[in-house]
């Protein structure tokens, strides 16, 4: 397969398939997410472009610039002793997790369901910070800027999103150094990420040295045209594609992942089977899970463990009576605002975001 892993990559990485892609794009399988906290080994890795070359880490520094009344420079020390340090527990979720199930098929990396995880984010409020700086007047979106560059587009920079102001602004979004209580990894944008519970990967922008503040939405690579933008009115394949009638993805929709048992599992008929799993959402919390064995004909409501915290996955799980025979597993979340995933086919749009499509697990009983 062709990507630029070095072995050192590689070896950190046990448990990624890697696409075929020459950015370094890996996913677990489903049956590698079943912890609360998402092991470094088995975290996915999305990079648009190439993997920059870090420095040391006390070299780092990040500008704040644009609509602000005092620009900043600082390094991780001075963000670490100047502001309040906090962990978020979130889900990261790419906006193209799921495309490898639309049909008919949409060009790009062809995620199944691994390009997701849960971590503990360390880090200062970008909230914090830009109290800081003092927004001006006309502050309303930010603009993320990293060293990384296209790998089609040379010299260009690789991903640069950003954020409406009022989601920089929330308590859960942060400047990340640390993830699960160790230094962020380079793979995972170390020394410093943006984090953004409930939004798409995209806006976590990675090796972030540059925050600046816009008065109009940002237009940076990769976020504009239908990149990282839904419809705003129903399209279907081969219809026309305006740009004009397209949005940027804020906050992700309810969708659920099965653990526990791993695709193609046989239990032994007599007892029950303990399925289990993670149910996430972006704004609207989850209200629920329910749970087929037979590919939807019957379901059975799981019990939902308590949020760890408000963008954090929830554990589901039930013990399901399963007759002798093929089993097939299904799990539907569904959101406060009475939102299920859908049963039967993925939410096409022309680039493949989003798609909550219910999660589906094959195996036996013998
Ligand atoms: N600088 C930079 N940040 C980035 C990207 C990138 O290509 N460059 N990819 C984004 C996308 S699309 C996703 S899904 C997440 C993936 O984060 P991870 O590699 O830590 O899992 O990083 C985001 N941040
Ligand atoms: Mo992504």
């Amino acid at each position: 397969m062709p990507h630029p892993a070095p072995d050192a990559v590689l070896a950190s990485k046990p448990r990624l398939r890697w696409l075929d892609d020459d950015a370094l794009n890996g996913e677990p399988d489903a049956a590698a997410l079943d912890a609360a906290l998402t092991p470094e080994d088995a975290f996915f890795v999305r990079n648009n472009g190439d993997m920059p070359a870090i420095g040391a880490a006390g070299d780092w520094r990040l500008e704040v610039s644009g609509e602000v009344h005092r620009p900043l420079s600082l390094t991780l020390a001075d963000l670490a002793r100047d502001f309040p340090v906090v962990d978020v527990t979130a889900v990261l979720e790419c906006a193209g997790n799921g495309r490898a199930f639309l049909s008919p098929p949409v060009p790009g990396a062809q995620w199944r369901h691994g390009a997701v995880g849960c971590a503990r984010w360390t880090g200062v409020r970008m909230r914090d910070v830009l109290e800081r700086a003092g927004l001006t007047e006309a502050a309303i979106y930010t603009a993320h800027h990293s060293p990384d560059r296209s790998l089609t587009a040379p010299g260009k920079p690789a991903l640069s999103r950003g954020i409406p102001i009022e989601k920089a602004l929330a308590p859960e979004t942060l400047l990340a150094f640390a993830m699960n209580g160790e230094p962020l990894p380079a793979l995972h944008g170390g020394p410093l990420r943006v984090v953004v519970p409930g939004y798409p990967g995209s806006a976590w922008q990675k090796w972030l040295d540059r925050l600046e503040i816009r008065d109009c939405e940002h237009d940076g690579e990769k976020m504009r045209g239908t990149d990282y933008r839904l419809p705003i009115k129903p399209l279907g394949p081969g219809d026309a594609v305006d740009p004009a009638d397209f949005a940027v993805i804020t906050d992700m929709p309810v969708k659920s992942l099965i653990t526990t048992p791993a695709a193609g599992f046989t239990h032994a008929v007599g007892r029950p089977l303990g399925v289990a799993g993670w149910a996430w959402s972006g704004a609207t919390p989850v209200a629920g899970v329910r749970l087929s064995a037979d590919g939807g004909a019957t379901w059975t409501e799981a019990d939902l463990a308590p949020a760890a915290d408000t963008f954090a996955w929830r554990r589901f799980s039930a013990a399901l009576a399963v007759p002798a025979g093929p089993v097939m597993l299904v799990a539907v979340a569904r959101d406060l605002a009475g939102r299920d995933q859908p049963l039967d086919a993925a939410p096409w749009n022309p680039r493949g975001y989003c798609n909550n499509l219910a999660h589906r697990v094959d195996g036996v009983a013998a």
